[in-house]
């Protein structure tokens, strides 16, 4: 899988694609990830890439051109997904990560929170994805959970599939608790079942504590389910 990402801030990228899963994902070939500059786009003295709104108020607006110019180049001889980041898209969620890493070749689009160009909107973009009611100053950060989240799915990404089917929300539940040596910590206990060596009861004993979990913390995901 291939995720092109548009940004006025391409330096941002640099160590976080370099490192840990992300990192090992891309030396090993399983994707291709690129963090274009927006103002490599753009045809002023200035680099330009915002201008004063139309019907005036506040803040600046990212102008139109530089983002059609680099949707025409990027992906032009092939097919891609273009995703806008903004606060106003719709909820990442697992559901939504799943089906980005289906989609195939993605283009992440970082725009600033002032906000941007209602044409690009209608012209080039496929998807707008927020990833929670808060504000960032720009989709980069943003950028950075869907690359991740996205990563993960990609089959020999993980490691083990086991640990991506396993983990949180897959099952709908939140993750049971880990326990590592040492055996005691803080007066703390490891629960004695997971030194049984008894694997049914170890996975009896899983499904209860995420059940507990998830009822607990996010009883929202059982209602939904
Ligand atoms: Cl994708 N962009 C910005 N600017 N703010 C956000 C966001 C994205 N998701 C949540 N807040």
């Amino acid at each position: 899988m291939r995720i092109d990402v548009v940004t006025i801030f391409p330096g941002l990228f640099g160590p976080f694609l370099e490192t840990s899963l992300v990192g090992k994902a891309r030396a090993a070939g399983l994707v291709e990830i690129e963090a274009w500059d927006l103002r490599d786009f753009t045809s002023d003295r200035h680099r330009s890439v915002d201008d004063e709104p139309y019907g005036g108020g506040g803040g600046m607006v990212m102008t139109a051109p530089p983002w059609l110019a680099a949707m025409d180049r990027i992906g032009a001889d092939r097919s891609v997904h273009r995703i806008l980041l903004s606060p106003q898209g719709d909820r990442l969620d697992d559901a939504r990560v799943r089906k980005l890493a289906e989609v195939g070749d993605l283009v992440l689009m970082c725009g600033r929170y002032e906000g941007i160009d209602e044409r690009v909107r209608e012209l080039v973009v496929d998807e707008e994805l927020s990833i929670g009611d808060y504000v960032l100053n720009g989709g980069e950060v943003a950028a950075m959970v869907v690359i991740e989240a996205v990563c993960r799915q990609v089959p020999g990404v993980v490691g083990l599939a086991d640990s991506v089917e396993n983990e949180s929300f897959r099952n709908g539940l939140l993750d049971y608790p880990h326990y590592t040596r040492p055996p005691v910590v803080g007066g703390l206990s490891v629960p004695e079942v997971l030194r049984s060596g008894d694997h049914k009861a170890i996975s009896e004993w899983r499904r209860r504590m995420a059940l507990r979990a998830t009822r607990a913390k996010r009883p929202d995901l059982l209602d939904e389910g």
